[in-house]
């Protein structure tokens, strides 16, 4: 079959073709509000929307933590940078070009605390029926001024996040999270459509064409504010064209009896490798 040629487009484009921002998420307040009716709301959209989980101090101390590890010293935690760090020539354009800081909680130990903060993995516990492991550790940074869209996609189409029973994300509001920042959107109830094909396109992602936009669902939350959300939930975040920050923590924790897909099933659920199927 004929490949479909992408045509670029600008963060603008991408924003009104690609996302909704009519239809808001309900959200509960607070873990001590969290409860059974919200347990069977998950499993039937695949998300469910928390705020006020972190309070200030611990936003806050958070922040601080991340700004170490970005200009005092990382301490072995990893940096992704959009731009060769030669051309960075102050603390402001450094951190207008970090996407994400990865694989700091064995560094530091106030980040470290809120991958094990008592309420995430108290309702992290309560989804999967069994105790919580943390697999991947990272935050989002989304510059203000174009900071990068992350495509739709599905969490468990990323080979660290390739298990045989479900993941769950937890995406945590540093800063204020709205819709003119970059804000988490979801299809509700998508990850009942199981493992989906992605292509490398902007990103490794859905196809652009298959995605449901009309079921868009945004996430705005305030700092401290959470999303516990499925691996195979569709989501995506739009670009950044606000002049506000967007960061973000994000943890991903599987039930301790999760085993990795072996690579013929990662190949034969998320990518076209086997069924020849384009985008
Ligand atoms: O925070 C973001 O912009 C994107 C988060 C996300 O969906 C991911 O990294 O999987």
């Amino acid at each position: 079959m004929a490949k479909i040629e992408q045509v670029s487009q600008s963060p603008e484009e991408i924003s009104a073709k690609l996302y909704r921002f009519e239809r808001i998420a309900d959200k509960v307040d607070g873990f001590t509000n969290w409860n059974q009716e919200h347990l069977a709301s998950y499993r039937i959209d695949g998300f469910v929307a928390v705020e006020h989980v972190l309070n200030e101090e611990e936003v806050e101390l958070s922040i601080e933590a991340l700004n170490d590890l970005i200009f005092k010293d990382d301490k072995g935690a990893q940096i992704q940078f959009t731009k060769p760090v030669s051309e960075l020539k102050n603390d402001e354009e450094k951190e207008l070009a970090i996407r994400k800081v990865h694989n700091f909680v064995q560094v530091d130990e106030q980040l470290r605390s809120i991958a094990e903060h008592p309420s995430i993995l108290s309702m992290v516990q309560d989804i999967l029926g069994e105790t919580p492991k943390l697999v991947q550790n990272m935050a989002l940074l989304k510059p203000p001024h174009g900071g990068g869209e992350k495509p739709w996609h599905q969490d468990m189409a990323y080979g660290n996040l390739a298990f045989e029973k479900p993941v769950v994300g937890v995406w945590i509001a540093l800063d204020e999270a709205a819709l003119d920042n970059g804000c988490m959107h979801v299809i509700p109830g998508s990850q009942a459509d199981g493992a989906t094909p992605h292509y490398a396109i902007r990103d490794w992602q859905l196809c652009d064409a298959h995605v449901q936009v009309e079921r868009d669902v945004a996430v705005p939350l305030l700092p401290g504010g959470i999303i516990l959300f499925h691996g195979l939930l569709k989501h995506g975040t739009p670009y950044n064209l606000s002049t506000k920050k967007r960061r973000a923590l994000q943890f991903h924790y599987v039930g301790e009896s999760a085993i990795k897909l072996t690579p013929k099933e990662y190949k034969r659920f998320f990518t076209n490798e086997m069924s020849g199927a384009e985008c």
